[in-house]
């Protein structure tokens, strides 16, 4: 990995057209995580390949079975990500359910999914609607592998088996390396599975060349982030790259307390595009199935007036015109490795626009690290899993 990748640019110390300036060392947490991707990357693949231990924990659980992926928040837009991948790269049945909709309608959806293996996934291993659905599951002796961040947590009791990845944790509040890091562990996993070495060699190059790609991107795309003001940001993918822009959204709305929303991108033809304006950021993540389309996408709101972000693995003509701003991933690898990449761009632009507005990134606005409900509230309870 190149020396200058772990360099931390500097911080934003002021904003830009009368934004309240942010305190000195806003942002400064998420901005070293989300820069310290590439060596966490290295970090997982290293306990993927020599971790005995955490790999003696998916021995029980059947590549062909049917998968139920739990979980809240951006570890469900996460769940949904990994879920897309696995159903195609293994052709088997994967279903990803926020936490909730399990809990309101358990047998339901059991018995829609197929599912006697459960992946329950939460960073901190502490979200009260997950630990209830871990509860709920092993009630009815369904095999559950828990997923988090966190050495010692609830949900490790509650489940059957628990993959821990403590090196990808953040200290600040919102999910940056970690999400990509579980991420990049199950892409790894479901290659392991489906027996493609291709595509596990393809994963190795991946925190080299983001080093490389965040020493020429991360500036750019805080600056476009920090200069332009919008008063809504519209995300939009197609297939797996879908719930990749649920996530950016959900980046941008936390980061920087902002409006954002999340489509398939030729959904926004059907209805969204009325609120198309120069006020409005409208960022494509695109997909290889979809890039046509997608191209003409953005030729078509860039001429509502809406300003574009493009994230094209590598650009056209059209798209050098038809964006404000383009980065281009630039990688030979196939497109199932370059998703870990595509969530950048969201991290980078949310951080650099909650600075621009004055706010912290790192504490946002009325967010806790996990939603921990009392008994009252919430979901169903399972007094014993809260
Ligand atoms: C899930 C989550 C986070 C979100 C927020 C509340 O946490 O929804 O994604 O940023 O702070 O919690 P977890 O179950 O993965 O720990």
């Amino acid at each position: 990995m190149k020396k200058n990748s772990r360099r931390v640019p500097k911080r934003t110390t002021s904003t830009a057209r009368g934004g309240r300036s942010a305190s000195p060392d806003a942002g400064h947490l998420t901005l070293q995580e989300i820069l310290s991707q590439p060596e966490t990357w290295v970090e997982t693949a290293r306990q993927f390949e020599q971790n005995s231990e955490l790999l003696r924990e998916l021995h029980s659980f059947s590549q062909d079975g049917p998968w139920l992926f739990v979980a809240c928040g951006s570890s469900y837009y996460l769940s949904r990500t990994i879920a897309a991948q696995w159903a195609k790269l293994l052709q088997v049945a994967c279903t990803a359910v926020p936490a909730s909709e399990l809990l309101f309608a358990q047998h339901e959806t059991m018995k829609r999914t197929g599912a006697r293996q459960a992946v329950l996934l939460s960073r901190s291993g502490k979200t009260t609607e997950v630990l209830r659905a871990a509860q709920w599951l092993k009630t009815e002796a369904v095999r559950t592998l828990g997923v988090t961040c966190s050495e010692r947590s609830v949900l490790e009791e509650l489940c059957t088996h628990t993959l821990k990845l403590p090196w990808a944790d953040e200290k600040s509040m919102v999910m940056t390396r970690s999400f990509t890091s579980i991420l990049l562990f199950f892409e790894r996993l479901g290659a392991k599975f489906a027996g493609n070495a291709a595509l596990a060699s393809a994963l190795d190059a991946l925190p080299e060349k983001t080093a490389t790609w965040l020493a020429e991107n991360a500036d750019k795309i805080r600056a476009f982030g920090t200069k332009r003001r919008f008063a809504d940001f519209v995300f939009l993918g197609q297939g797996a790259h879908y719930w990749l822009a649920q996530e950016a959204a959900l980046k941008m709305t936390e980061m920087s307390s902002s409006y954002a929303q999340a489509y398939h991108t030729l959904e926004f033809r059907h209805g969204p595009k009325s609120i198309a304006s120069g006020e409005m950021l409208i960022t494509f993540l695109l997909s290889e199935a979809a890039a046509e389309e997608e191209i003409l996408m953005a030729g078509e709101l860039k001429k509502l007036g809406a300003a574009t972000l493009v994230v094209a693995n590598r650009a056209t003509t059209e798209l050098r015109r038809d964006s404000d701003l383009l980065i281009e991933l630039d990688l030979n690898e196939p497109e199932y490795a370059r998703m870990a990449m595509t969530a950048i761009p969201a991290q980078l632009l949310g951080l650099a626009v909650g600075l621009r507005k004055g706010l912290n990134p790192d504490k946002p606005k009325n967010l806790t690290r996990a939603v921990v409900l009392d008994s009252k509230n919430g979901a169903p309870a399972n007094r014993r899993g809260a």
